[in-house]
């Protein structure tokens, strides 16, 4: 995997940390940058006036904002790395894919690989690099309206649009019980997320109203088609099939605060080191909880880039804002590549700068709020420990339903995964023996 150093600040780069010398990177874009951005230089190498055998000299690279680049992390100091750029093209911008390892993995100092991006089929195989231009909207109340068409433009853009996914209601409800968790939010230490967003987590425990959310039919049945994990297996002389459904990754409120700047563009399946044989193992389901829209933060995605191959760098001019109604909600497969946007709704700092009076600009300094609702596949280790948010009292007291146990997590996978003493603990400790009990 090549080290992405997705965002710079005032033209610096910086490396995150842990990564060590002989490290391959590539540089992306900052988000908005434009022709007025100056070259981007690296930490540390201002003052390195070595030069290295190429003779080429260390700092002051010459990477463009609107390309990436990849090259070396080519020395450490105080723990922070300054790096170098061989200025070598990178499939991300067309070019073909590079074959030296230089883009595509991790070396360290010994020249071990550590992780690859692509499994080994897929490693010289070619992926479509276009980018889509729009995305489909449906309306959840519309008959025609199933799962099934929701899966046909999941596979073919890699997100929807669903109006009316929820009621306005429902969403007033979950806005009034996620606020108090925006307002203690503490800022995200690893910069995936930018200070200006506010997240609210651990929901379930305090929330009727997203626990109604997470269970929408149309969501579910989309779901538990596309990520619902079939394997056939030989025990014995017996040879076995077994399916076991997707399950709650994690749920998280998002509040974009005016000023806010855009999240780096991602696919959720990383967490899962997932590689495009694997993918999708995530869907997720952003429901809009205020109005979101291009200016105040609206999630943006890019349509097709689900598709993409390992080597294909995501750039912020491709994506486009999902503008959604309350109760709206965007759909989209884990592999897609997608981000919170930038909240350009600022009024306070732009008054000032003009020397306008604050109540000369109604309307402005507009926070979005969505919330989030990820599902993973049943075999995989969740991201969020549901087993923490709503230990097994909790979810007695709170009366939940089979199934959102069973997306919780408190099923088994089968034919083994998540056992308690051996047995299912649907059975063990709620009592629950059904068709989806898994018996031991
Ligand atoms: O804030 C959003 O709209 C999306 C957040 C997101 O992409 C994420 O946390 O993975």
């Amino acid at each position: 995997m090549t080290v992405r150093v997705a965002w710079c600040v005032r033209g610096v780069v910086r490396i995150p940390r842990g990564v060590e010398e002989g490290a391959s990177f590539l540089v992306m874009p900052p988000p908005g940058a434009g022709t007025g951005h100056g070259p981007l230089r690296a930490v540390g190498g201002r003052h390195d006036r070595s030069r290295d055998a190429s003779g080429e000299r260390r700092g002051a690279t010459t990477m463009r904002p609107r390309r990436c680049q990849t090259g070396v992390v080519s020395g450490l100091r105080r723990g922070r790395a300054y790096i170098y750029s061989p200025r070598q093209p990178c499939a991300c911008d067309g070019g073909a894919p590079r074959t030296d390892g230089a883009c595509g993995r991790i070396e360290t100092r010994h020249g071990q690989a550590h992780a690859e991006m692509a499994c080994a089929e897929h490693t010289n195989a070619s992926f479509p690099t276009e980018a889509g231009t729009r995305l489909a909207t449906v309306d959840a109340l519309a008959p025609t309206t199933d799962h099934a068409l929701l899966a046909s433009l999941l596979e073919r853009d890699g997100a929807v649009i669903v109006r009316n996914f929820a009621s306005v209601n429902l969403c007033a409800r979950i806005r009034a019980d996620l606020g108090p968790h925006f307002d203690s939010d503490r800022a995200d230490k690893s910069g995936f997320f930018p200070a200006t967003t506010k997240r609210a987590h651990g929901v379930l425990r305090h929330s009727d109203a997203v626990a109604e959310l997470v269970v929408r039919p149309l969501f579910i049945d989309v779901a538990n088609e596309m990520l619902t994990s079939r394997y056939t297996y030989w025990e014995g002389q017996r040879q076995l099939s077994v399916a076991g459904k997707p399950q709650i990754a994690s749920i998280v409120g998002f509040r974009v605060e005016p000023g806010g700047t855009q999240q780096p563009l991602h696919r959720d399946d990383a967490d899962y080191h997932a590689r495009n044989c694997d993918f999708p193992v995530m869907l997720g389901c952003v429901t809009a909880l205020t109005k979101t829209t291009r200016s105040n933060g609206a999630t943006v995605v890019i349509p097709g880039s689900h598709r993409w191959g390992p080597q294909r760098c995501p750039r912020d001019d491709e994506a486009i804002p999902a503008e959604l109604d309350v109760g709206d909600a965007t759909i989209f497969v884990g592999n897609v590549y997608h981000a919170g946007g930038a909240n350009s709704t600022r009024f306070v700092s732009l008054a000032l700068v003009r020397g306008l009076a604050v109540a000369d600009r109604p309307g402005r300094d507009e926070a979005r709020e969505t919330i989030g609702v990820f599902l993973c596949k049943g075999t995989l280790r969740q991201e969020e420990n549901s087993y923490l948010v709503v230990p097994p009292e909790m979810a007695k007291a709170r009366g939940f339903s089979p199934q959102l146990l069973r997306l919780l997590g408190y099923g088994v996978c089968p034919p083994a995964l998540g056992l308690y003493e051996y047995q299912d603990p649907m059975k063990v400790l709620f009592g629950v023996d059904d068709g989806e009990t898994v018996q031991r």
